[in-house]
């Protein structure tokens, strides 16, 4: 049984806790992967009006966030009220969606949300935030709009924050404390996981390279080699660690959250940076994920527990969080696996018309029945469609887009779910569903020039950022 470590608070009230969670070596880049013209299945106009209505979705859950939480950090779709993390707002929902309007050409709403940020962004609080959801939604967003627009402003808050997050990574290994206060540096949380420790790199990389202070890339990729060299014998990662003594605490090993983005930052910081230490610890890592985390099951193709040490399996759950993983497989040049997971993902969704956040792919029976709009399974959609050029991957962006409309949009909104069986809503509309959902939704359907995959690449969270020349 797997836990989630990543703390959303809203939505951990909201909904129940959630699940968090070769053949690979002949590893190709996204710029030599063959792209294939689409067959005159999805015709090009069909693709633009498909693209048009994701726009319009997107400004529908825009538009509620501009009426009921305008200045908070998310909206409450169903109360129409709104929802600040730490008590005071960070500008969440704002900085996540800012970089898609500029992809939307949405310049009317970005020039608000960029007054907005410039007005009223302060990190000069004495709040003591998770490290790991400040960096991927706050630090990368604001790199990436920086990036799109040459607002000095967005750069000179990037820095800031990162400065204030910097006290985290001070503990005997290098590892991160989970939490740290802006104001005073003030650290908690020493038992972690890859995750929160492993997914700081392109953000704090990216901030090297707009500054030329080296102190953020050096600090990330330190921790990221102290967790690497901790793996284990079969070279699997466990689930907790102890950022303090470097040992581990959980060696429960799976993609899932908790997980998931070490792996995906590991492929990310290589293409982003070219780092060949970063191309070795990925191809040893996703060797050994899928030689004994990836199972062929009656019921598909999935990846499920393990013990880190022995390979043995401990469980057999896959849910929303894992579905990134196709992604990741396909950018990385593995388009088999990266097709029979997808396959498996879409599958999971058809059970209920919407995902569950986890499910036992032995029975194939719901284990934790939330749906809080995740975006893993259409950025999967997204890179498949990309490199193979497969219509059926634009099929499927068209049930995602018809179950997020007919389930989960609300009047001033978009609603999580609390049971995908039963479609009962919850009063969340979480920054990510801007930032990554629609986004990836979007970019889906629209022609590829709006995002030229060899120039940047994608933060956990969705933003975009630019490839070293
Ligand atoms: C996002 O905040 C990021 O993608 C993160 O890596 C985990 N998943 C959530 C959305 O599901």
């Amino acid at each position: 049984m797997r836990f989630f470590v990543l703390s959303a608070s809203l939505l951990l009230a909201l909904i129940g806790p959630f699940p968090r969670g070769t053949k690979n070596a002949q590893t190709k880049t996204p710029a030599q992967m063959p792209s294939k013209a689409a067959p005159a299945e999805f015709s090009s106009a069909e693709k633009a009006e498909m693209a048009n209505a994701v726009k319009k979705q997107f400004l529908h859950a825009w538009d509620g966030y501009r009426r009921y939480a305008w200045g908070h950090d998310q909206l409450k779709p169903l109360s129409r009220g709104s929802y600040d993390w730490y008590g005071v707002s960070l500008g969440m929902t704002p900085v996540d969606a800012l970089d898609t309007m500029l992809l939307m050409g949405l310049k009317k709403q970005a020039d608000s949300a960029r007054e907005l940020i410039d007005r009223n962004l302060s990190f000069d609080r004495d709040i003591s935030v998770e490290n790991f959801e400040i960096t991927i939604r706050l630090l990368g967003g604001l790199e990436s709009s920086y990036e799109m627009t040459g607002d000095k402003r967005l750069l000179a808050l990037a820095e800031d924050l990162a400065n204030r997050l910097l006290p985290a990574f001070h503990s005997p290994t290098g590892m991160p404390y989970r939490f740290v206060n802006l104001k005073t540096g003030a650290v908690r949380g020493k038992v972690s996981n890859p995750a929160e420790i492993g997914t700081l790199t392109l953000e704090f990389g990216t901030l090297s390279k707009l500054t030329g202070k080296r102190i953020y890339f050096d600090t990330a990729k330190r921790a990221v080699v102290a967790l690497y060299k901790r793996r284990s014998p079969i070279g699997l990662v466990g689930s907790q660690i102890n950022v303090e003594t470097g040992q581990w605490v959980n060696p429960e090993s799976f993609i899932g959250g908790g997980i998931d983005s070490y792996y995906e930052y590991l492929l990310k910081a290589w293409l982003l940076f070219g780092d060949k230490d970063f191309e070795r610890m990925w191809n040893s890592s996703v060797a050994a994920v899928n030689r004994y985390v990836a199972q062929q099951a009656p019921t598909g193709f999935w990846y499920g527990e393990v013990n880190m040490n022995t390979g043995a399996r401990t469980g057999t759950e896959f849910g929303a969080l894992e579905a990134f993983w196709p992604g990741a497989l396909a950018l990385s040049g593995d388009l088999d696996r990266a097709k029979r997971l997808e396959d498996s993902c879409f599958k999971m969704w058809n059970l209920y018309g919407v995902e569950p956040d986890e499910l036992n792919y032995s029975d194939m029976k719901v284990t934790y029945p939330s749906y809080p709009l995740r975006p893993e399974i259409i950025e999967s959609a997204f890179y498949l469609y990309r490199f193979s050029g497969d219509p059926r991957y634009l099929r499927m962006g068209r049930t995602f887009y018809d179950s997020l409309v007919k389930y989960c949009r609300t009047d001033s909104g978009f609603a999580s779910l609390k049971d995908v069986r039963t479609k009962q809503k919850a009063d969340a509309m979480p920054s990510y569903f801007l930032a990554e959902t629609l986004k990836y939704l979007y970019l889906l359907f629209a022609p590829p020039e709006k995002l030229d995959l060899n120039r940047v690449v994608f933060n956990t969270e969705a933003h975009p950022l630019r490839k070293s020349p």
